[in-house]
């Protein structure tokens, strides 16, 4: 088979991890230097929630060079993407001035900045006036900046009084939230990215870490290369990069790595290779329900999940079973690693449970190097969004509008009258867009998110937005972004480090991103929107006294005192100096915290607590334990529809290109959609690598070239989404997760022929 360019890059990324091994130069820290700046200034790269520090360096006020910052946790390091931010920063194709139609339909036309915010402000107040504040709301991004997440939510949950805030995190971390605060009580990770250095097993599952979290995989791949015996298993479906430095992949049948889960349980515990002194005193037993039951209730349960039984469910050799349940118990320290294949699914948070499970029953947990990590997508969904609590059904640090004393806190905290924060859940993504197309929602205000393009079922959304009573108002960087075709309005917002502010990363790391150079003219930081914008409203003076996003910091930094997500100690001066510090940090002297939940480690467990370990979290202070069924997905191939079609990324695009296709080494490697398809489905259809395939589902079809080769299973194709010209999204559904409202991108029912 030809070596396409895609094959190129895939085999660079390979031998980028191996030359990071052995200390070879990488080509992506040698970035463009063809200027010498005059300074350096520090921020954290744009795209991926590893959230590697950068230093960007500035020449008479013009970004000129990046690399890695050597003090953050990449110690210097950057992926190719983050290399090349620079172009993007520096790309004449940006939105430079508010926008807006004359009439629906009408091209979009430049107006002034106090024209823009007073029909802002005028189209919201019309709809409260007339529906009331649930018909207004706020669709926002795990990329924005804390400050900013934290100041929209705080202005449309207390100063509008609607809890209609939510954003693309629904997308992505939801099930992942869901999974930790079922299981512990709380959201985010115990570990950091330091247990890669300590692993010995590493459980890779649904996460083409190698494409999505290049600089992770480098560190999993110098790990296992400097330390004889570290074993990595790689769970997907698909043969991906990643699955290539695996000693075992398991390419198992789509959504049926809830039954692989449970069948590894049942050999941990068959084989004598659980840890009883662990769970027998920090583990509660849950039934599917939440009611408590006992160790033998679950021995019982994993009986429907004998290796033999969920062999033939996910169609693999039963011995990879036995294989990964004794590597994952057996080896001094492990740690799981995940991400999109286990969160976007109707199942997702059960997934998430399962996987937690596997670490509470074999004892691998709250040890250096024993972890289950949760890999966040975008590089603010953890600081931003989860932890600012700016999601419909949130309040910040960990607080929930369903709680009246959380509700209680915050109207204190904030300032505002008690019943101000409504009682009321808001709508969840879906849901959101939903009452958009119902005509419930009036008015909507997006940031940093491009949901015409990656929201699924499209062809329902893109209706939805067309609704001729609405008014769409979208802050967007660049001109590109497919939602701008549904935009009434448009915001023209200084980009990355054209302003500062906080980004926080997959391991609970908060760093700072420095202003380095000016926005464009007419360009304005986010946060002087948003408080233009509440003051236009009429919000209280109060609520909004912020001049810029530090002062919003300094009060998110105080709201999260005395709370378990408790960074008060990160004052803003202290950015500025450390490349990030991890939370729990509650004071200015406090180093940040490398274990949750453990005596002597995690400030939140008083020093004199009885046991080493406490899952504060949850009343009993025990992690729970779940017995979560396995199911399958919400459509399933049939007769119809014979394959199972899949979603996924490419190293070098970033979601909908608006940024990296800007940049001709990046947009070169992958110029359009195509679909993934194995070298025996493409045999038995007739189909040959190049060919022009149709790909159908029950919602549209797309006509897309085929890539022949054994990375999909037999019975599975795959699309990556990033192309604007082929939106592959209208191919998906919208079922979402009951329990996190995540959708299921990740699966369903497709058939494919040659064009
Ligand atoms: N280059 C690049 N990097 C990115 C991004 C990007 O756009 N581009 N986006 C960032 C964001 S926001 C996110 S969320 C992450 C996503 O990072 P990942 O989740 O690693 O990326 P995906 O390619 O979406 O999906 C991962 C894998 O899930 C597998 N999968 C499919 N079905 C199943 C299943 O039933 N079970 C399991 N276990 N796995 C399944 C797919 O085969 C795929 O290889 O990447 C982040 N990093
Ligand atoms: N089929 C399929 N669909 C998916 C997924 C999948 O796996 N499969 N994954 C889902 C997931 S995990 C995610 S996270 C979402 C991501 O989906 P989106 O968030 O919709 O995608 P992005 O391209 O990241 O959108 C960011 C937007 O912000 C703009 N922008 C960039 N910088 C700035 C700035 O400084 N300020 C402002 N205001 N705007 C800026 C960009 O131009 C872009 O339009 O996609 C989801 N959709
Ligand atoms: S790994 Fe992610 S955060 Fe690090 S340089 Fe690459 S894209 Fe940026
Ligand atoms: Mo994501």
């Amino acid at each position: 088979m030809e070596c396409s360019r895609r094959d190129f890059l895939r085999y660079m990324a390979l031998s980028a991890a191996l030359a990071a091994v052995s200390g070879a130069p990488l080509p992506a820290s040698a970035a463009r230097q063809d200027d010498k700046p005059d300074t350096w200034v520090k921020g954290v790269c744009r795209y991926c929630g590893t959230g590697c520090g950068v230093l960007v360096g500035v020449k008479n006020g013009k970004a000129v060079a990046i690399k890695g910052d050597p003090d953050n946790h990449n110690k210097g390091l950057l992926c190719l993407k983050g290399a090349l931010l620079i172009p993007v920063l520096n790309s004449p194709d940006r939105v430079t001035s508010p926008m807006a139609r004359k009439t629906k339909g009408g091209p979009l036309e430049p107006i002034g900045w106090d024209e823009a915010l007073d029909l802002l402000a005028k189209k919201f107040r019309t709809a409260i006036d007339t529906h009331g504040p649930k018909s207004v709301a706020y669709y926002g991004s795990g990329q924005c900046l804390t400050e900013e997440s934290y100041l929209a939510s705080k202005i449309f949950k207390a100063g509008l009084r609607t809890n209609n805030v939510d954003g693309n995190p629904r997308l992505c971390m939801a099930s992942a939230v869901g999974g930790y605060v079922t299981s512990f009580g709380k959201d985010e990770p115990m570990g950091t990215y330091e247990d890669i250095d300590q692993a010995s097993c590493f459980f890779i599952i649904g996460s083409n870490t190698s494409e999505a979290h290049p600089v992770l995989f480098r560190r999993i791949a110098r790990r296992k290369q400097a330390t004889p015996g570290v074993k990595i298993i790689v769970a997907d479906p698909r043969r991906t990069n990643t699955s290539r430095i695996a000693d075992l992949h398991i390419a198992f049948r789509p959504g049926t790595d809830l039954a692989l889960m449970n069948s590894m349980a049942w050999v941990m515990i068959h084989e004598e290779l659980d840890n009883s002194r662990f769970w027998g005193k920090y583990v509660a037993f849950k039934d599917n329900e939440g009611k408590d039951c006992t160790f033998d209730d679950y021995k019982a349960f994993l009986e429907d999940y004998r290796p033999e039984k969920a062999a033939a469910i996910c169609h693999i050799p039963e011995e990879q079973i036995w294989q990964a349940a004794r590597l994952f118990a057996e080896s001094p320290a492990t740690m799981s690693l995940w991400c999109m294949g286990i969160n976007q699914r109707v199942r997702g948070v059960w997934a998430n449970n399962l996987i937690h499970n596997l670490h509470l029953i074999s004892g691998q947990i709250c040890r250096p190097g024993a972890t289950s990590f949760s890999l966040t997508g975008q590089p603010n969904a953890c600081g931003g969004v989860r932890d600012a609590g700016a999601l419909s059904h949130l309040l910040p640090a960990g607080r929930v509008i369903a709680n009246p004393k959380h509700r209680a806190e915050m109207e204190q905290l904030w300032g505002v009258p008690e019943g101000t924060i409504s009682p009321d859940p808001g709508y969840h993504t879906v849901a959101m867009f939903e009452a958009l197309g119902k005509g419930d929602v009036k008015a909507l205000l997006i940031c940093e998110t491009n949901p015409a393009h990656t929201l699924p079922n499209l062809n329902k959304v893109h209706k939805a937005m067309s609704h001729p009573d609405s008014f769409i108002a979208v802050i967007e960087a660049f001109p590109d972004a497919v939602t701008l075709r549904y935009a009434d309005l448009v915001l023209a917002p200084a980009f990355w480090c054209e302003r500062d502010g906080v980004y926080g990363c997959g391991e609970r790391r908060y760093s700072l991103i420095e202003k380095a150079v000016e926005p464009p003219q007419g360009c304005r930081p986010t946060v002087n929107t948003l408080v233009e914008f509440a003051r236009r409203m009429g919000v209280d003076p109060k609520l909004v006294n912020f001049r810029n996003a530090a002062d919003v910091w300094e009060e998110w930094r105080t709201v999260s005192k005395g709370t378990t997500y408790n960074f008060y100690g990160m004052t803003r001066e202290r950015l500025r100096k450390e490349s990030g510090l991890i939370w729990p940090c509650p004071d200015e002297k406090h180093p940040g915290t490398r274990l949750r939940y453990v005596r002597g480690e995690d400030p939140i467990v008083p020093a004199d607590h009885p046991d080493k370990f406490f899952f504060y979290g949850r009343p009993d202070g025990k992690a729970a334990l779940w017995m979560r069924p396995y199911q399958g997905a919400a459509e399933e191939p049939d007769a119809d529809y014979p394959l199972y079609l899949t979603s996924m990324r490419v190293i070098d695009h970033w979601h909908t290109a608006t940024m990296t296709g800007k940049v001709p080494e990046l947009q070169k490697a992958n110029p359009s959609a195509f679909v993934e398809i194995n070298g025996d489905d493409a045999k038995n259809l007739g189909i040959a690598h190049g060919d022009a395939c149709v790909v159908e589902t029950r919602r549209d079809k797309l006509t897309l070239p085929a890539r022949v080769s054994d990375v999909c299973r037999t019975g599975l194709i795959a699309v990556p989404f990033f192309d604007r010209e082929k939106l592959v999204n209208k191919l998906f559904l919208d079922a979402t997760d009951p329990i996190s409202r995540e959708p299921e991108y990740k699966i369903c029912a497709a058939r494919i022929r040659k064009a």
